[in-house]
């Protein structure tokens, strides 16, 4: 589906949420907060409203959207239980083909990181390959809290950047 920026700004509350509603993991209640944001002038606008949106919620509120993320190859990728946009991101980074040492290495990691900061790891899959994720992963490990804080949120905002770019064209190229 593709749309553009008016079509967007007219669509009732419930398809909005509906359509949009996953752009940030499991987390609807920003998009059903930002439809009173409207109108949007151009999609980077509707971003940066989601972003605004991220960015004034108090460290627990931060922590909670790093929270509703599944782990990558974790266990919601096993029992297919993923949402659609997660499923299709972590095929693409080769999370649902590594093998038993690159799974347990994973595993692992993904636990010291979740003992250590008390959130998930959390990355762009589709920015980075199994390689990149590893190694990101074992690297963030040693941060700082605040800082992994910060950099879990950054993804989580340019995750949200990719999935609404395949949800909406810009008017310039829609014909709608
Ligand atoms: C994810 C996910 O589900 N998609 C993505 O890009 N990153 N999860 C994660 N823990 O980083």
């Amino acid at each position: 589906m593709n749309m553009d920026i008016p079509t967007i700004n007219a669509l009732p509350y419930e398809d909005f949420v509906n359509i949009f509603g996953n752009v940030v993991e499991k987390c609807p209640i920003i998009t059903a907060a930002i439809w009173s944001r409207r109108p949007f002038e151009s999609l980077t606008d509707l971003e940066a409203a989601i972003s605004q949106f991220i960015d004034a919620l108090p460290e627990s509120g931060k922590e909670g959207i790093l929270r509703c993320h599944p782990d990558l190859a974790g266990r919601d990728l096993q029992s297919g239980t993923l949402t659609r946009e997660s499923r299709e991101e972590q095929a693409g980074a080769g999370m649902d083909a590594l093998g038993p040492a690159e799974a347990l290495r994973m595993a692992r990691l993904n636990e010291d990181y979740k003992q250590r900061f008390g959130f998930p790891f959390v990355i762009c899959a589709r920015m980075n390959d199994k390689t990149r994720i590893l190694q990101q992963l074992s690297e963030r490990c040693q941060h700082e809290r605040a800082v992994e804080l910060e950099r879990g949120v950054e993804e989580v905002k340019k995750v949200c950047r990719l999935r609404l770019q395949a949800l909406v064209r810009t008017a310039a190229s829609n014909k709608l």
